[in-house]
């Protein structure tokens, strides 16, 4: 493939912007290889610089369900645009928003909106701490919440992707103050919980992790962690940044039957535009001000683009039999993804969530972050470079989700699979 102009592109990029990029993720640097730079996409596709064209199977890390540039989205944010693009003041499409968002995950009373994933959470956390007068937080190795100082510590995504402990520059007091202990283990969370009852403010938890790879809650996980939660009085904070909106209409806690506290969301929810929310129990977003004492704040928050966009994109994703034909979709490609795996890798596991998966290079079951851990990610990495240059564009990490929209063709998944044989078989040696 030609990339020249990505290349110059990233040579002046390096220049100005840290590693070339405004997220490290997309740096590439774990999987061997420098980023393309995207000009434009249309559904299930996108379009480098060079005049490449890719079978998109990041979605912009989750956003994208509907595929890229999808019409009425489209069209929102037009109307939207002719009308003015920031106003610093409230207007219609957020409380419409905001109704879609509260009528879709009934243990959201009332919400937030922010600009991204990050801000939801790091907001969330605040308003636990807030709302019980407790300090300490628990989260589970490699889950990822955002890069807010008090989750960097053995998180997930980048943290991972870069083999990165933590992050210098949190200070010691915060990262004392964060408790991270390993996913799916019911008797470390309990033993955790009840040592530290009185000085737990909240769990953050992602209740199917999408950032050290896909891993689903092990079977009665979540259940625990709700009834602990509700024993010690400490807060249960869902973070539902990819899974709101991805793995059903009503997010994971409706797909798991549990009501957390407070939710986190993002990226679905914002069509693309910068947007992420919290919301939960009303006796618990009341402190929120102006309402209560707990202050957030943000010049762009409930921005017209990014409600429009929302909006818009809810309201396809209410269409009848939205998530079953995606869900048959994604079924059919992951069966043929394991046997394709099952014929030429050694060892290979398929973590999937619906319509988020990933295909790890190592021995399953994989169910925590160490499991995780023991998959090769030189090999993945191989596998990327080889599905780059065949046109498929996967997540630069072993360690993140590969995301499926409604605009994936047959033909398209069709073609995925026949290229990733062909790689499949280019790696074995
Ligand atoms: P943002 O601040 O990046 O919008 O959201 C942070 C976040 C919070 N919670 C979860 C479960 C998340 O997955 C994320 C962000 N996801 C990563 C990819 N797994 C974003 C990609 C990137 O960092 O460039």
């Amino acid at each position: 493939m030609k990339t020249s102009t990505s290349q110059s592109l990233f040579a002046e990029a390096q220049r100005l912007i840290p590693g070339g990029v405004n997220s490290p993720v997309r740096a590439c640097k774990s999987v061997g290889c420098d980023p393309r730079f995207i000009l434009r996409a249309a559904g299930a596709r996108i379009f480098d610089a060079d005049g490449n064209e890719y079978i998109d199977f990041i979605g912009s890390w989750g956003p994208m369900i509907l595929g890229h540039n999808h019409p009425a989205v489209l069209e929102a944010i037009r109307q939207a645009m002719a009308n003015g693009t920031s106003f610093g003041a409230p207007c219609p499409l957020e409380v419409e928003l905001a109704a879609m968002v509260t009528d879709a995950l009934p243990s959201v009373d009332m919400v937030r909106f922010v600009n991204s994933g990050t801000e939801a959470t790091m907001s969330a956390v605040r308003l636990a701490r807030g709302y019980t007068g407790r300090k300490v937080i628990v989260k589970f190795d490699g889950c990822y919440h955002g890069h807010a100082d008090s989750f960097l510590v053995k998180a997930g995504s980048g943290i991972i992707t870069l083999g990165i402990p933590g992050s210098p520059g949190v200070p010691d007091d915060i990262v004392r103050n964060t408790i991270s202990i390993p996913y799916n283990n019911e008797e470390i969370l309990e033993k955790t919980l009840r040592d530290s009852a009185l000085d737990i403010a909240c769990v953050i938890v992602e209740p199917v992790a999408g950032n050290m790879g896909v891993v689903l809650p092990a079977p009665g996980f979540l259940e625990k962690l709700r009834a602990l939660t509700s024993e010690l009085g400490i807060v249960l904070i869902f973070d539902e940044v990819i899974t709101g909106f991805r793995v059903s209409y009503g997010g994971a806690q409706q797909k798991f039957n549990i009501m957390p506290d407070l939710t986190c969301l993002g990226k679905i929810i914002g069509g693309g535009l910068p947007v992420g929310a919290y919301g939960g129990k009303k006796e618990i977003m009341s402190l929120i001000s102006p309402l209560g004492p707990v202050y957030q704040a943000g010049t762009l928050s409930g921005n017209p683009l990014a409600m429009a966009a929302g909006v818009a994109t809810l309201k396809a994703l209410q269409e009848p039999g939205f998530y079953d034909r995606l869900e048959r979709k994604a079924a059919g490609f992951a069966d043929s993804l394991q046997q394709l795996a099952a014929k030429y890798l050694a060892e290979a596991t398929l973590n999937r969530q619906g319509s988020v998966m990933t295909l790890f290079f190592g021995p399953g079951p994989i169910s925590d972050f160490d499991s995780a851990m023991r998959a090769d990610a030189a090999k993945y990495a191989r596998f990327y470079r080889e599905m780059l240059e065949l046109g498929i564009y996967l997540a630069p990490s072993q360690f993140e989700g590969m995301f499926l929209s409604a605009a994936h063709t047959s033909e398209d998944l069709a073609k995925t699979l026949e290229m990733t044989e062909w790689s499949f078989k280019k790696i074995q040696n």
